[in-house]
């Protein structure tokens, strides 16, 4: 860094959107995209049944009125949601063994060993929270719902994950294209206590901060090919390692499948291939490991424009910035 100087928080002297600076401003940071929700959109499960769209409701103000530092709100979840987190449990635990990376696996036994992997209830996010910051450094706070790509990377660089609480409507347990506890739970929070992975997510996190409005699309499409829908190599054999693929019985073998198209990973042009997210995908990208997904990722962000640099000061859980010019 010898030719940078850190510079204070008022002296950014190059124009760049506002980003968060410590972890309690991502307080400011939950600004949801209103696209498919079950008040809003005809073809939810959830739009016909008012106790439904009512839970929701009520777990969307815990969110709202979250605070940074506070502890996260027990849910005393029904047992039709237990019902559902059962089913989608089961599927995970019969396709993991032979179709998820090993570092998923891992967690997932270490999840089982400590009784938060059950068939019986829903993890709660505070205990699992305390799980991830022991692992990784990780920590949770509760989202209403489907966040702005800005706000939710931004959470990122400060090993920080927003996560959903309520659960997917009980008639589509094996597909739903909006993210919900059990995608949070049974997808993210096991890659999220394995450090290497925990390491890339920050990494895309702090790549976001202060980035212009097309790098956050390019950093959030190579996020959605890699966390969310991400195959790897594993002793020649094609492994799932993304959110979405583990949370959904249904995707994931279609993911495995010949009826779709592997593409090797590379952030170039991953970070321009359009994508939907109310199908399956048609394509999936496949790198050779996390480490060289690592390692391409951080070749790409650094071709990058923004004129300064960023780091994270654990001990403070602030965002430092470096000016390179
Ligand atoms: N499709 C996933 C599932 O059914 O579990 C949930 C989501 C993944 C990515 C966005 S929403
Ligand atoms: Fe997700």
């Amino acid at each position: 860094f010898s030719s940078m100087n850190l510079m204070a928080d008022n002296n950014l002297n190059v124009k760049a959107p506002w980003f968060p600076k410590h972890a309690s401003e991502l307080d400011n940071c939950n600004h949801l995209m209103t696209k498919y929700e079950p008040d809003l959109d005809m073809n939810h499960p959830g739009f016909a049944d008012k106790v439904y769209r009512q839970r929701r409701k009520e777990i969307a103000e815990i969110a709202f009125a979250y605070k940074y530092g506070d502890p996260i709100p027990f849910i005393d979840y029904s047992d039709v949601e237990v019902k559902t987190w059962r089913s989608v449990f089961k599927t995970v635990q019969d396709l993991a063994p032979k179709h998820a990376c090993a570092e998923y696996r891992a967690a997932f036994q270490k999840l089982q060993d400590e009784q938060i992997f059950v068939e019986t209830r829903l993890p709660q996010l505070q205990e699992m929270s305390d799980f991830l910051r022991k692992n990784t450094g990780f920590s949770l706070r509760p989202a209403a719902g489907l966040l702005t790509a800005r706000d939710f990377l931004a959470s990122l660089a400060f090993r920080i994950f927003q996560s959903t609480q309520y659960v997917r409507h009980v008639n589509s347990p094996y597909h739903t294209p909006e993210p919900d506890s059990i995608h949070e739970l049974l997808g993210h929070m096991p890659l999220l206590a394995d450090p290497s992975f925990a390491q890339f997510s920050q990494e895309i996190g702090l790549a976001s901060l202060g980035a212009s409005d097309e790098e956050i699309e390019k950093l959030s499409t190579v996020y959605w090919f890699t966390v969310e829908f991400g195959l790897c190599k594993e002793h020649g054999q094609i492994k799932a390692y993304g959110a979405g693929l583990l949370s959904s019985y249904g995707e994931l073998l279609h993911a495995i499948s010949d009826k779709c198209e592997h593409r090797a990973f590379e952030p170039a042009s991953t970070a321009v291939q359009p994508y939907q997210d109310q199908e399956y995908q048609p394509i999936y990208y496949v790198a050779e490991s996390f480490e060289d997904a690592k390692d391409k990722f951080r070749r790409w962000v650094s071709t990058m424009s923004r004129p300064f640099e960023v780091r994270f000061n654990p001990h403070t859980e602030r965002v430092e910035v470096l000016d390179s010019v």
